[in-house]
This record gives structure tokens, sequence and C-alpha cells, in this order.
């Protein structure tokens, strides 16, 4: 049997970590998360993607231990706001309470609904070079008001394309299937698989 292969992962948010371990761990990878208080990334890319390269290569460069490095950036992207909150979605207010009220408020009176999540993976070894990248996208609506509790940040506004429910009323294993994130890494886990082992 294959050994298990384990790669830190470049996150401050541990929904991140804990979604992505739930898909992963049935794989014989296990995401550890990056033990460093000098993990502090400079999000200034113009794309998820590179955002996501950036997280990566900061968490080779500050951890110190372990041999290969992943790392997330996502986000929300609605049609009507021309892709906001997009790369800025963690940061659009203050809470993720604030963060939905605001776009709500800024969908008000009927404007138009359709939405994306988005979700670049990026993988390095030690060195911070590149190993593999992927990219999930689910489509949606944002509804009229919070419905469900699972899940995290904007689950609860967003309507899943031929589903009829938000992601926060679908279970781990329901989210993790279609998700943005659930998409990107079984990708990503298909390469580690043939490639790392
Ligand atoms: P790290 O940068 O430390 O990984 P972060 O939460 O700041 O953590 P991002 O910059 O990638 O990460 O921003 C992602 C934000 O997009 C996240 O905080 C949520 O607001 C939103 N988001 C991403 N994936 C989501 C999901 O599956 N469900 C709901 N909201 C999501």
């Amino acid at each position: 049997m294959a050994d298990k292969i384990y790669i830190t992962l470049g996150t401050s948010n541990p929904h991140k970590v804990f979604e992505i371990n739930k898909i992963a761990n049935p794989f014989d990878i296990e995401f550890l998360p990056l033990k460093s208080d000098n993990f502090d990334p400079d999000e200034n890319g113009e794309t998820f993607e590179e955002n996501a390269k950036i997280k990566a290569m900061e968490a080779a460069k500050v951890s110190g231990e372990g041999k290969y490095f992943m790392a997330d950036d996502s986000g929300l992207c609605v049609d009507y706001l021309n892709g906001a909150p997009g790369i800025h979605s963690a940061r659009y207010a203050e809470t993720p309470d604030k963060r939905i009220e605001k776009l709500l408020f800024n969908l008000k009176d009927d404007k138009k609904r359709s939405a994306h999540f988005v979700c670049a993976l990026c993988l390095t070894d030690d060195k911070g070079n590149i190993l593999h990248t992927e990219k999930g996208i689910v489509s949606g609506k944002i509804a009229l008001s919070k419905k469900g509790t699972n899940g995290f940040g904007y689950d609860p506004v967003f309507l899943v394309d031929g589903v009829g429910k938000t992601m926060a009323e679908l279970s781990e294993d329901e989210k993790n299937t279609l998700s943005h994130r659930g998409q990107a890494l079984s990708n990503m886990i298909k390469w580690i698989k043939i490639n790392l082992n």
C-alpha cells in the first residue's frame, strides 16, 4: 500500500482545513494546518489563481517543515456586481453576517441575482516551486434571505443551480460533491495520487 501523503495547508481559515480533509482523507492524503505565526501572505494578486500561488509559496517559505504545500483562494462572484466581492470576498465587510447583509442590500429591488463560487488551488514543493494548480466553479443565484446553517461564509445565501437549496442547507458530503472546492480538490487529488506516490 502506498504511504500516506502529508501536505501543509497555507490558510488561516479552519473551515477550509475541515472541508478539504473531509474530501482528501479517504484517499490517504492529510492536509495539516500550517504551524507558523509568520504566515502573513500579501494577497495582492488580481486573480484567484495568483492569490492561491502567493499563499502556497508563502506557506512553503515560513513553514520550516513539510514536503508539500497547498493553498486555496476562493470567493463569490456576483454578475450584477461585475464579479464582486470576488477576490475580496473575505474582506467585503467586517464579519460573515455583515458581508451577507451588504450583499443582500446591494442586490435589493429585484436585481439580477446570478453568481458563482470560484476556488483556485495551488500545490508547491518545499522550495515554493509550483507543482500543480486546479480551479473549480459552481453556479447559482443569491437568495433573497439566509437559509440553512451548514458550511460557512456566503453559503446561507447561495442557491445552487439545479438543486433548489442553499449551500448551507446541504450536508457536508453534498456540498463537497458539487462545490467549487470539491471540484478543484478532486482533480488535485487525482494529480497527487499519480504524481506524488
Ligand atoms: P485564507 O486566505 O487564510 O485561506 P480566507 O477565508 O481569507 O482564508 P480567501 O481569501 O480565499 O480565504 O477568501 C475566501 C472567502 O470567500 C471566504 O472567507 C468566504 O467569505 C468566501 N468563500 C469561499 N469559499 C466559500 C464557501 O465554500 N462557502 C461560502 N463562502 C465561501
